[in-house]
């Protein structure tokens, strides 16, 4: 039992990596044809190319971040990951940040960290940042807190995407991916019950989207975003492979908003757990990439957060190795996801 769940903690970062840089070259595309991508993965995973690496963007740029700071810190410490943000940042400011996060990291920086959340509070007017930012970064604190025993999770992830996305949308979105995350690494192999796990999420984000007194909620705005998104997720599911991308995207979203996204993460998991018309590959995880991918828009941002809760559920072993090594920086997801693990024995 300890090896499979190193080996899950191993596929949710891991996974999380894959997505990012196999997505990356697709984002922004309305589309991406089946075969082209059938073509794509193929290529890759032929054990004898030699290519680049493919680069990860700043999703990976700011998981690499909260992973580390969790791992230093061994707990949540606010400060400590806004500085490790800012100086990724303007270490590698070209890993294509979102257009206004940027403004975040400059305020903090010329504040010198004085108030951590301040900033963010203060994006689009004081309504902040809804972009799927804080929960393209989450994974790291669903690792953390199953390690650790924390009940927290909630609040962590709230607090954690707060740093720089303010708006409501924006930080339950983090909340919601970083529940389906923990909920995958909790469920036992070949024991997923698909339609369980999105009425698990559901209740567990009425609770979440319960507005509480700091939350700003115009009068008319619909309160519980993510748990109607979820319910249509169900009704989808009950149509199975008969969905069109196109459909998908109206109901769900391929954007770079959270809720435009979050949910679209979590039902490419749930499709992928059977075969996908034009999807030729028989690998669960790879068929979860390759569909997400294949819905185009926000492609590396959407193929990550869901390659993170096929890599919690399926673990490392389930992962094609020829595709990962295409991956930039891969030992370092590995190193994080063991070090994550290893917060267990500190407890
Ligand atoms: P962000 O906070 O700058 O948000 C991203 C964008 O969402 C903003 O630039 C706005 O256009 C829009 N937005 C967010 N909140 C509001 C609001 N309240 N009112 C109006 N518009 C709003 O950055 P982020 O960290 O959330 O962005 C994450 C995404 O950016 C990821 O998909 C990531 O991959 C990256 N991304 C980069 C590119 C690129 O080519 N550089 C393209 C797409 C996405
Ligand atoms: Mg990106
Ligand atoms: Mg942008
Ligand atoms: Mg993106």
């Amino acid at each position: 039992a300890f090896e499979v769940m190193a080996g899950r903690f191993r596929g949710c970062m891991v996974g999380a990596l894959m997505g990012d840089c196999l997505g990356a070259p697709f984002e922004g595309e309305p589309r991406n044809s089946r075969s082209v991508l059938n073509s794509y993965f193929k290529r890759l995973c032929d054990p004898d190319l030699k290519v680049p690496y493919k680069q990860y963007t700043d999703d990976t740029a700011m998981t690499r971040c909260v992973a580390q700071s969790l791992i230093s810190q061994k707990s949540y410490n606010a400060t400590d990951m806004a500085k490790r943000f800012v100086k990724e940042y303007y270490a590698e400011p070209k890993r294509g940040y979102g257009a206004n996060v940027t403004d975040v990291f400059a305020a903090l920086r010329a504040s010198k960290f004085k108030d951590v959340y301040g900033p963010a509070a203060i994006q689009f007017n004081g309504r902040g940042s809804y972009g799927n930012g804080g929960a393209m970064r989450v994974a790291p604190v669903a690792l953390f807190c199953c390690a650790t025993r924390r009940q927290e999770l909630i609040d962590i992830a709230r607090d954690m995407a707060l740093i720089t996305h303010g708006n409501r949308l924006g930080y339950n979105g983090a909340v919601l991916q970083c529940l389906a995350v923990y909920e995958a690494l909790q469920t036992p192999i070949n024991t997923l019950d698909t339609v369980k796990f999105v009425e698990n999420l559901i209740t567990k984000m009425r609770e979440v989207e319960t507005p509480q007194e700091d939350d700003i909620v115009d009068e008319g705005e619909e309160p519980y975003v993510y748990v109607m998104r979820l319910e249509k997720i169900l009704e989808l599911m009950e149509h199975g492979d008969s969905v069109s991308c196109e459909r998908v995207e109206e109901e769900l979203g391929v954007y770079i908003s959270a809720h435009m996204s979050v949910p679209t993460a979590i039902y490419s998991f749930i499709r992928a757990t059977n075969p996908i018309a034009d999807i030729e590959t028989e690998n669960e995880f790879q068929r979860t990439l390759q569909f997400a991918v294949s819905l185009g828009g926000d492609t590396d941002t959407i193929a990550s957060m869901a390659g993170s809760i096929a890599g919690a559920y399926y673990g490392i072993a389930k992962i094609p190795e020829n595709l990962q090594r295409h991956c930039e920086a891969l030992s370092d997801a590995v190193q994080q996801a063991d070090d994550l693990f290893s917060l267990r024995d500190t407890n």
